[in-house]
């Protein structure tokens, strides 16, 4: 049975409704024995060492649902649906992150402006400090300029001279809501071309959909524009949020856009839908004959990869031919997912994480045929930005994946091996909402922050 039925109560959509469900739930059954804040009382802490982290989330949900006859807990299974019952693990998820973030120290710098990590010791620089709004979007141009892309819709450069005034005559892009501009990639013999993408919320009339462009930057200003993907008019939604949206290319010359579901989940399932999706493409726009859906009929012929929430991160992996995404979770969930030909990714129909407005999920252990995430973070982190160790500065951090996350205020470390996270550790933890997260030519690591907003660097001590 669903949640929405066995409470019986009137939801209304909004992060409040949820979590107060499930606040509800924990203080009615769980609170007397296990503390209001899972520190325990007639039982032990729920925030002990040996039982943090994802790891115990099934060992958590039997123990709920099957209960400790030995040490004392009974059986919910009468009591709880399995959906309570998942809500009730990802809330003392939520508790023990709390309680984590109280206690341990967080990954900042020192006073000289050094942190140490478990492989690298690094130096904390911020290079643009002043000027910009909303950085969303960074790469580095071939001649060593850090181009800044801003939600608002400006993009500037930085070099040792400082950063630029606006490039004139940039796409005019809807900032409301999560909208505005949000990703950028060079194509790969931009050297040779001088092409540079852009994507970001297009508006017709009062519906937005995300749109892709590419262009030059000539005298400063943007010339050349030609439309790369854009979905049909009749196919643009009123809603402002999810629209992914990053740009990545592979080693083959192909464009992979990332967009999110744009707030109605149902239709990252729909393959004529161009939300919920990961699409791919020929650089000029065009679709590769080999794509999965293209002899589907309805189908977009654009569509690698579906049934995804919020995109906000992704980076190809040249050595290992992979191609990984972060993406939003509802409350909880974030995912971690190596991107797949044709693959299915779940949303909304299987998640980590529970719906702030109820809609049912299963848990995540039921039988189903979609594809798991290498990794999920519950609490979410906000996945947004994803790069990867490369380069001369950070030896040790070779291949390894760095996920930033907007609400988790993190740069996150990630070591996978054979398809399981190996190693794990937060590299930078509360100096501002985490915006995009990319690797340098020369390996050091570049993050757009907020509060205030700027461009921090990542270097390696001498
Ligand atoms: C009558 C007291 C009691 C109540 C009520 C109770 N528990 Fe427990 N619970 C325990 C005891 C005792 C353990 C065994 C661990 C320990 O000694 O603290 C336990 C273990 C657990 C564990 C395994 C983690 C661990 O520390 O081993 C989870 C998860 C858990 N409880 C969740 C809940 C939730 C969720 C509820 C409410 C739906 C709940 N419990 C209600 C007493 C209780
Ligand atoms: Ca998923």
């Amino acid at each position: 049975m669903f949640l929405s039925i066995t409470l019986g109560l009137v939801w209304t959509a909004g992060p409040s409704a949820g979590a107060q469900q499930v606040q509800r739930l924990w203080v009615e059954n769980c609170a007397s024995c296990h503390g209001d804040q899972g520190q325990g009382a007639n039982a032990r802490s729920l925030l002990r060492d040996e039982v943090m982290g994802a790891e115990h989330d099934l060992a958590f949900y039997k123990a709920i649902r099957e209960g400790l006859p030995d040490d004392g807990m009974d059986a919910y299974d009468d009591v709880l649906s399995e959906e309570e019952t998942w809500s009730l693990v990802v809330h003392i998820r939520e508790l023990q992150e709390r309680a984590r973030r109280e206690r341990e120290p967080a990954s900042r710098p020192n006073d000289d402006g050094y942190v140490e990590t478990t492989h690298h010791r690094y130096r904390f620089e911020r290079v643009v400090t002043e000027g910009i709004e909303i950085p969303w979007a960074l790469a580095f141009l071939p001649d060593g300029r850090l181009l800044i892309a801003e939600r608002p819709g400006t993009v500037r450069l930085h070099d040792d001279s400082g950063l630029s005034e606006p490039v004139e005559d940039t796409p005019e892009v809807v900032h409301a809501g999560q909208g505005g501009l949000l990703g950028v990639a060079l194509h790969p013999e931009h050297e040779a071309n001088g092409w540079i993408y852009l994507s970001y919320s297009h508006g017709q009339g009062d519906r937005m959909m995300t749109r892709v462009v590419r262009g030059r930057i000539e005298d400063h200003r943007w010339a050349d524009q030609e439309v790369i993907f854009e979905a049909p008019e009749e196919l643009y939604l009123p809603t402002r949020q999810h629209y992914g949206c990053r740009l990545v290319f592979d080693d083959e010359g192909y464009l992979f856009i990332a967009i999110g579901d744009r707030g109605r989940p149902d239709h990252a399932q729909e393959r004529y839908r161009p939300n919920g999706k990961i699409h791919r493409l020929h650089d000029d726009g065009s679709v590769p004959s080999d794509n999965p859906f293209v002899d589907e009929h309805d189908a977009m012929a654009s569509v690698w990869s579906y049934g995804h929430r919020n995109p906000q991160g992704m980076v190809f992996d040249h050595d290992a031919g992979e191609l990984w995404s972060t993406e939003h979770g509802p409350r909880g969930g974030d995912e971690l997912n190596l991107i797949e030909r044709g693959g299915n990714y779940g949303w909304p129909r299987v998640s980590h994480g529970i719906n702030y407005n109820n809609t049912p999920f299963q848990t995540p252990w039921s039988e189903h045929d979609y594809i798991d995430p290498v990794k999920h973070w519950t609490p979410s982190i906000a996945a947004c930005g994803l790069a990867l160790g490369h380069g001369e500065a950070f030896p040790e951090w070779q291949g390894d994946l760095f996920a930033g996350g907007l609400a988790g205020q993190v740069v996150e470390r990630l070591r996978v091996r054979d398809g399981e996270i190996v190693e794990r550790e937060r590299i930078l933890e509360r100096m501002g909402r985490v915006r995009d997260v990319i690797t340098a030519p020369d390996g050091s690591i570049y993050v757009a922050l907020n509060d205030p907003h700027h461009v921090v660097r990542l270097a390696p001590a001498e």
